[in-house]
Parts: C-alpha cells; sequence; structure tokens
C-alpha cells in the first residue's frame, strides 16, 4: 500500500473500513486544481486490499484528463467500495448511507455519481446523507438519470472521426464493429451504431443481455475467448479495464480500438503496442466523457437534451481529431498526445 501511495501522483486518498460490513472505502482525490472533485463511486468486491486502492487511484487519475480535456470545471476523484465477497445484500442500504455522511463531511471537496455496480437508485440513497454532492439520481428523485446513453453517444462520436482517420470516411455504415460488453454503455451504443447502418457484434457473460442483443436484436453473440481474435474495423471495450494488455494486443484484427470502459490499457507500454500493430486508439478518457458531461450538464449547469447531445458530439470529435493529429505530427501514441493536452490545460491554470 505504501509504494502505492509514493508513487501515485495524486493530491489526497481517504480510507475507511466499514466495520458493519467489513467493506473498505477508498476515496481518492487526483486534483482539485480546475474545480472541486469529481467522479463515479464503483461497488464490487476485489481478490485484494491493493487492487482496489490500485483501481481507485488509477481512476481518479483519468478523471482529471477526462475533464480537463472536456473543458469541463471539476478535478478528478473516484471511489472505490471494495465489498467482501459474501457481502449481505441486506446491508447495502446503510453502507451507502454511512458512505453519504464521508461525502457529506468532505463538504464539496468531492462530488460522486455511478459507476460500474452502482445504479440511479443507490445514487437516491447515497444522496439521503451525502446531498447536494451526488449526481446520477433517479428523475424521481431530481437526478437526470442513467448517463449510459449520453457515453455511448460520445463513443460513436470519437469512432466517426477515428473512421475518417483510418478509413478516410467518418461514416460507420457497413463497418464491422465488436462491442465487448452489452449493459449500460455498451446496449445503447449498439443501439446507435444499428441506426448507423453498421455491422454490429457484442460480447457478454450476462444472460438478460445475450437475449435481448442475440435473440432479440439476431446479433451475432461472440463468446469470451474469440472476443481479441474476431476480424472487425473497430473494436469497442465497454466492459472491464485492463483488456489491451501483452496477451490480447497481438491477438487484436481490427484497425481502430475506441469504447467506452474506463483504464483500458493494462500497462502505459500497451498504447505502442497498439500503435506498432497498426491499429489506431481512441483513448478511453477522451471518448467516455458523455456520461460526466450528461451529470454535471443536466443536474448543476441546466443544459437541455439536445444542447447536451451537441456539446457532447462537438467537444470529442474536435479534441480526438487534435489528438490524432499531435499523434501523427510528433510520432507519439495517441495516449501521449491527449496526456499532454490534457497537462497543458492543467498547467493553464493556477
Ligand atoms: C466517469 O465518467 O467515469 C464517471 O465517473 C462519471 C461521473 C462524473 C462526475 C460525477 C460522477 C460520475
Amino acid at each position: 500500500m505504501e509504494s502505492l501511495l509514493k508513487e501515485w501522483d495524486g493530491e489526497t486518498t481517504i480510507i475507511s473500513y466499514d466495520k458493519p460490513t467489513g467493506a473498505w472505502i477508498f476515496i481518492a482525490i487526483f486534483s482539485t486544481r480546475l474545480g472541486p472533485a469529481a467522479g463515479g463511486t464503483r461497488m464490487k468486491h476485489y481478490s485484494d486490499f491493493q487492487s482496489a486502492l490500485q483501481d481507485a487511484l488509477r481512476l481518479s487519475e483519468a478523471m482529471t484528463y477526462k475533464f480537463a480535456l472536456s473543458g469541463i470545471s471539476f478535478g478528478g476523484g473516484k471511489t472505490v467500495i471494495a465489498i467482501p465477497c459474501d457481502f449481505d445484500t441486506q446491508s447495502r442500504h446503510a453502507l451507502l448511507r454511512r458512505y453519504g455522511e464521508m461525502v457529506q463531511k468532505l463538504g464539496g471537496l468531492f462530488y460522486t455519481g455511478p459507476d460500474v455496480g452502482m445504479s440511479s437508485t443507490d445514487m437516491d440513497i447515497i444522496s439521503e446523507t451525502g446531498s447536494p454532492y451526488v449526481f446520477g439520481r433517479t428523475p424521481k428523485s431530481g437526478g437526470a438519470g442513467s448517463s449510459g446513453p449520453a457515453t455511448a453517444l460520445g463513443v460513436l462520436s470519437g469512432m466517426q472521426v477515428a473512421c475518417e482517420h483510418v478509413f478516410g470516411e467518418r461514416s460507420l455504415n457497413g463497418r464491422r464493429i465488436l462491442v465487448q460488453g452489452a449493459g449500460s454503455v455498451g446496449g445503447a451504443l449498439i443501439e446507435y451504431l444499428r441506426k448507423a447502418g453498421a455491422d454490429v457484434m457484442f460480447s457478454d457473460v450476462e444472460e438478460k443481455s445475450i437475449c435481448r442483443f442475440r435473440d432479440d436484436f439476431s446479433l451475432q453473440c461472440i463468446s469470451a475467448d474469440k472476443v481479441y481474435s474476431v476480424e472487425c474495423d473497430i473494436f469497442a471495450p465497454c466492459a472491464l479495464g485492463a483488456v489491451l494488455n501483452n496477451k490480447t494486443i497481438p491477438q487484436l484484427k481490427c484497425r481502430v480500438v475506441a469504447g467506452g470502459a474506463n483504464n483500458q490499457l493494462a500497462e502505459p507500454e500497451d498504447a505502442e503496442r497498439l500503435r506498432d500493430r497498426g491499429i489506431l486508439y481512441a483513448p478511453d478518457y477522451v471518448i467516455n466523457v458523455g456520461g460526466a458531461m450528461f451529470l454535471i450538464g443536466m443536474e448543476a449547469q441546466d443544459w437541455t437534451q439536445k444542447n447536451m447531445e451537441n456539446k457532447v458530439t462537438e467537444g470529442i470529435q474536435t479534441v480526438l481529431q487534435q489528438i490524432f493529429e499531435l499523434a501523427a505530427a510528433k510520432n507519439i501514441t495517441t495516449e501521449a498526445a491527449a496526456r499532454q493536452v490534457a497537462e497543458k490545460r492543467l498547467s493553464s491554470v493556477k
């Protein structure tokens, strides 16, 4: 734990052990340079304490770059609630209320919302004690609801720019696209892609998603063991992190990687591995910011739905184009180019 924290470049980490449930809560605040830190709360089981902490630390860094590139005046943070494998769901409500109290005590240093393992209903519970620092409540409770479709819209916009770069045209019509994970982001992305005329395949382990997209939509379902080696134009990771690594990258048979999942690269060298294989990578935090823009824009800045859609689409396309051009001009990876653009924005603010 000591070395993880020493090597991390962020500002503050708050660690709490929730005795009644045995859950660990990690609130990582990477940067408040552009404004109060914001980022989702991820709740899941981890094999060990270290990997849960590491997830929070890395995700809070990505949030910082996300906001820096999107022009939204928030800093980057993230919470991981690491629950034990025998977690009793009966205790969920009380745990979320205790977590809300922690957020409340931070007094606006950190704003949160949903991430993996969390829903709008959970946000309603957290805001019972954590209000007004909670985004993403249900519409019934005054929130904007699910951010999945907005994230998907941003990913779609990023794919169009990537296609222009690689194939010379933005259109996704006829492109063979594999979506890994058909949950709230991947599922919405599949719908956008079908409307755009793409030839969509998907991969998921949840029976409910498989039934919906394979049986109702008649889409080809790719088994987990083949997901990295299927031939396609675009591979879109929309589920887990670290799916791009030294084992999977050599198997890929795509021209573009563009998806909604956070922290897709297992290690920094994976950006070079992708480039060496001639695969154009649209950095995850550049194209998956639509959800954060949706939550903050709709709930804190009075954007209309149309307004939000335009800002997500145009904002992501402009920045991604700039990143691809910078990467080509300087002969660096798209990940390195994205970082340079983000760092520039961060250092322009005192
Ligand atoms: C993410 O984009 O990964 C998020 O965590 C979204 C978000 C942004 C701001 C507040 C809460 C959640």
